[in-house]
């Protein structure tokens, strides 16, 4: 496999001017048929067009009008070569025939339940014809669709239906035509059996745009969700950033199967089902969420992607990084900004920290890859599994990237972000840029000194922050000293100091925040506030490997609240005691902060336990703990999300990810015994929590109603770690009473976490009730198979067998064997029994669909940091999964690197 370089990155020496397509969809075969205007970017250029393709089979290839003969062209397994192309500007027209019922790889043309759709982004437009299929040929598409009327009377590409009519042979056709020059991932098309649910939304400068959601018929009826989601974004995007929507239609095809979350095609988003579809009786909270979430990302993209698109594949996080932010904003605005952040910090600390420091960390702008798509992962992913994820899901680009973006927003500000934004679009509109482009909009239009901002694009791994503190209190002034480094990741092992913003707030004695006016550093004193008004945080600019800031007019000894809303992805290490943390918790004015410092806490704890394991010391729960989290569960002024968070102990990946040696038994043993431990001391405030946030109104989607359902379902979980037949009693009342899938399913897993008759019986009755919807029963499939209970490899094993299960369809794979993965005691069972069946599935996988196989096959990557036994048993599966005949090159990156 070959190693694609950004440093080699060359600009085409042939654009495309217009490119018509015409599909005629068959059974057996789709013919397409390509007419590209072709022009030189240097006039009398003379250089071969080479043109991408995999999987095709060429029908007959013409220039300006004259058909090429063998010998005119070169043809090889990827590639058609033209090798003298004429000088000026031409046409070229290429036929080609491929079979989309037989591509189960699920990227160019293929079918899911019967419908056309395709898959483009990043490489799979070349598995539909030849063309040059890199993002920086933009062009103006129209698409002739022809299919027979009864099997696929909807017929859908990008931009305007222009026209439409019927053919012989009970065939029909339809012609696309998209005004916006656009890359060719951009390109879609749908042909199937299906309806809409139709909406209008009218843009501030009064555009009528018509929407429409389209699924099989039985399905319109859970698409309120998503064209409520829709509407909003659109709306949100034009008061937040002043974009509107540029045509008169927008699209969304829900399909049930699809290797992503959502594809942003121009005006033809294409979804995974589970990302349109939800009914307060099918869908959980965290489902509604994703919808708005994932709805407004794609919706994003039409202009942070689309009308500004990445000059080659490296730049992905100029799109993904910058949308994601985005849409992070948007949930952020339409419910909790606290809990929202919470939800987000804490699933790059358990999944993407891991990554950052294993030997598939890469720079948010990756320097190399074999294959793109083993790029594209993120929380879109981890949403498939249900609430909890896999870390296999997990994505520099997109995450830490969108975190990149977050900083700018930090030391700019709102409105310096937002002229930033607009001095982008300004620039850039229509064009295929890069991470500097942005860069440079961001510092021009703010005049800003960004110093060495530009390497968080280019340097991998999380840097480490330490900070010591300490008071003069004869000077009233209160330092902060700070040290970083970047640890060394493959191909980097040393790096320079990066610019690190860190908010900051000092606490008074009273657990208030403390004016701030100015602060030495460098050896000049500056103003905090720039107005000469106090204020009560500031950012602070790291830029060195060790430096110091000193608050003047500080009259007592203050308690420094660090990273506020964690304005930068590093691990901090602070020299702040536990009573200064349990101070933060109950105090600090910067909420994020409050559940920091109880993560602080608890991720101490468990540490120090793990290690009293480790020793056979007795297990003891230190009080204090105990008392600081019943003061916030029952804390009734605080947001009940919040509260539903701030009891949540930190998963199990974050803490191995903190160890020398990963040991995922200890690990597990002791977020097992603190919650069985909690449960036990806090029983009354947990079943008073239950008690009083049940509620019999019909189901809403708003954050005081979800607030209130995760306070209650969260302490149900804990209750239902005890040993107690009233508990079991509660959990089933509580299931059988559910009048919602977020409860029900509470309940469910709730009562699922023993293992025993009544945990067969539920999980029997669950699926009975639902065997008919596959959204629902793949949350069974992923409930099963993260389970904890020993041994348990052996029920997924079975559940491979089930009728409902299918290794072709992505959102079961990541269900059940992405759910396995999330299950840090079975995947690294002693016995090696996991890594067994995980290596088994992955050469399965990788025969059916690469893509989804190479996101199983990461969960091996960081064998390295367990211990010798097990390493050796994971290295074996690896080994054998490199041996292996007809590898995928994106299984092969993966495994190699890996192995490295
Ligand atoms: N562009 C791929 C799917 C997404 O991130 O929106
Ligand atoms: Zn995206």
């Amino acid at each position: 496999p070959k190693e694609i370089f950004l440093k080699d990155y060359k600009s085409p020496a042939f654009y495309f001017d217009t490119v018509d397509l015409k599909f005629l969809l068959g059974e057996e075969k789709t013919i397409v048929a390509s007419k590209i205007t072709v022009f030189p970017s240097v006039e009398g250029i003379s250089s071969p067009l080479v043109l991408d393709g995999e999987d095709l089979k060429l029908i007959s290839i013409k220039v300006d009008g004259k058909e090429l003969k063998e010998g005119d062209y070169h043809l090889d397994s990827r590639h058609l070569t033209l090798p003298s192309p004429p000088q000026g500007k031409f046409t070229l027209e290429i036929d080609t025939e491929i079979q989309p019922q037989k591509n189960t790889s699920l990227e160019g043309l293929y079918k899911s339940s019967g419908n056309f759709c395709t898959q483009c982004e990043a490489e799979g437009f070349r598995k539909i014809t030849f063309y040059q299929d890199r993002p920086d040929i933009m062009a103006k598409y129209t698409c002739r669709i022809e299919a027979d009327k009864s099997l696929y009377p909807v017929l859908l590409s990008n931009g305007n239906l222009i026209e439409q009519g019927v053919l012989e042979g009970g065939k029909h056709y339809a012609v696309w035509e998209d005004p916006f020059k656009k890359p060719c991932y951009l390109f879609a098309l749908v042909a199937g059996q299906l309806e809409s649910r139709d909406d209008v939304f009218v843009t501030r400068s009064g555009r009528k745009v018509s929407l429409r959601i389209w699924t099989p018929a039985q399905d319109v009826p859970k698409t309120a969700h998503a064209m409520y989601s829709l509407k909003a974004a659109m709306k949100w995007d034009e008061d937040v950033f002043g974009l509107e929507y540029d045509l008169d239609l927008f699209n969304i095809v829900a399909v049930p199967d699809f290797n992503m979350g959502a594809m942003e095609n121009k005006s033809l988003n294409i979804f995974n089902s589970k990302l349109v579809l939800a009914s307060p009786e099918t869908a959980s909270d965290a489902d509604y969420a994703a919808i708005l979430g994932v709805i407004g990302h794609e919706y994003f993209h039409n202009w942070t992607g689309n009308r500004v698109t990445c000059r080659d594949w490296f730049q992905l996080s100029l799109k993904e990084g910058l949308t994601v932010f985005r849409d992070q904003e948007f949930s952020s605005d339409m419910g909790s900004r606290t809990v929202k952040r919470i939800a987000d910090v804490s699933r790059l600390r358990n999944y993407q920290f891991p990554q950052d420091a294993g030997p598939m960390a890469h720079p948010v702008r990756p320097h190399s890859y074999i294959k793109m798509d083993n790029f594209y992962t993120g929380k879109h992913l981890i949403f498939l599994v249900f609430v909890l994820g896999s870390f296999v899901f997990f994505s520099q680009v997109y995450e830490k990237g969108a975190e990149v973006v977050r900083m700018y927003k930090t030391l700019l500000g709102t409105q310096g972000f937002r002229k930033g934004m607009d001095l982008y679009f300004k620039r850039h509109d229509g064009q295929a840029v890069t991470c500097e482009d942005f860069f440079a909009s961001m510092r021009d239009a703010n005049g800003a000194d960004f110093a060495n901002f530009l390497l968080w694009y280019s340097q991998a791994g999380t840097p480490v922050v330490k900070v010591s503190s300490s008071y003069n209190a004869e000077a009233h002034t209160f330092s902060l000293k700070f040290s970083q480094e970047v640890p060394p990741t493959p191909g980097q092992p040393v790096k320079e100091p990066m610019f690190i913003p860190v908010a900051v707030g000092l606490l008074d004695s009273s657990g208030k925040d403390m004016p701030l006016s100015s602060l030495y550093h460098d050896g000049t004193l500056q103003s905090v506030s720039g107005n000469n008004q106090p204020v009560f945080d500031t950012v602070l600019r790291l830029t060195k490997k060790e430096e110091e800031f000193v608050f003047c007019d500080i009259f007592e000894r203050p308690i420094p609240s660090l990273l506020r809303g964690y304005s930068a992805p590093v691990r901090l290490e602070s020299d702040l005691s536990d009573s200064d943390l349990f101070f933060l918790l109950a105090h600090d004015s910067d909420e994020f902060n409050r559940w920091e410092a109880g993560q602080l806490l608890a991720r101490k704890l468990m540490l120090s336990l793990v290690s009293d394991f480790q020793q056979n010391k007795p297990l003891t729960l230190n009080p204090k703990f105990v008392q600081g989290l019943k003061s916030i569960l029952c804390d009734t002024g605080l947001d009940k999300e919040f509260i539903a968070k701030a009891i949540t102990l930190p998963g199990e990946g974050e803490i191995m990810d903190m160890m020398e040696v990963a040991d995922p038994d200890a690990v597990h043993t002791i977020r097992t015994f603190i919650r069985k431990e909690l449960a036990s001391q806090l029983k009354s405030e947990l079943l008073s929590t239950v008690q009083n946030n049940r509620s019999s109104e019909e189901y809403t989607f708003n954050h005081p109603n979800m607030a209130r359902r995760a306070l209650k379902n969260t302490a149900l979980a804990y209750l239902a770690s005890l040993d107690d037949p009233e508990i079991t009693e509660l959990a089933l009342r509580e299931y059988n009473t559910a009048t919602n899938m977020t409860d029900q399913f509470a309940a469910l897993a709730a009562i699922a976490q023993k293992p025993g008759k009544t945990r067969d019986d539920i999980l029997a009755d669950f699926y009975s009730k639902w065997q008919h919807d596959y959204l629902v029963v793949n949350k069974w499939f992923a409930l099963q198979a993260m389970s904890d209970i020993p041994g348990n490899v052996e029920n997924v094993r079975n559940l491979l067998n089930h009728p409902a299960f299918d290794l072709c369809n992505p959102n079961k794979v990541y269900s059940l064997i992405g759910g396995f993965c999330g299950s840090p005691v079975n995947l690294h069972a002693k016995d090696g029994s996991g890594y067994k069946f995980l290596g088994e599935i992955v050469l399965q996988l990788d025969k059916i669909n690469p893509q989804v196989a190479s996101r199983m096959v990461s969960a091996f990557s960081r064998w390295k940091r367990y211990d010798e036994s097990r390493q050796k048993l994971a290295k074996q599966q690896l080994e054998m999964i490199i041996s292996a005949n007809g590898l995928s090159e994106n299984v092969f990156e993966i495994a190699s690197k890996s192995l490295a």
